[in-house]
């Protein structure tokens, strides 16, 4: 009679982490023009123009909105970017990071 073969029976935990993700989120404000709004969000985010349009009447009329969800270091260094792209030309556009739930 052939030999049982039986199966490992044990499981190994993954050993890895999924990295925590942040959102990336757009603020409201008077003064920063619609479209310079825009231009930001399809350059440092990859947004094409309609997704950008959306993103930034969203904020415009609810005061915030979620512009990505990416790892943590890449979450700060794109809001980081965009709010001084305005800043380099004297506006106060603002995006901000926060942990996804
Ligand atoms: N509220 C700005 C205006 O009326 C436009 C704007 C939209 C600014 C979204 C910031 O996150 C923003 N010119």
């Amino acid at each position: 009679m052939p030999e049982t073969v039986l199966k490992p029976r044990t499981r190994t935990k993954p050993k890895v982490e999924r990295p925590k993700l942040h959102k990336v989120i757009l603020l409201n404000d008077d003064f920063t023009p619609r479209a310079f709004v825009v231009t930001v969000l399809k350059g440092e985010f990859r947004l094409s123009e309609d997704q950008a349009y959306r993103v930034m009447i969203t904020a415009h009329r609810k005061g915030i909105c979620v512009v990505a969800v990416l790892p943590r270091d890449v979450a700060e260094t794109k809001a980081t970017r965009a709010t001084d792209a305005g800043k380099a030309k004297g506006y106060p556009l603002m995006f901000t990071t926060e942990p996804e739930e």
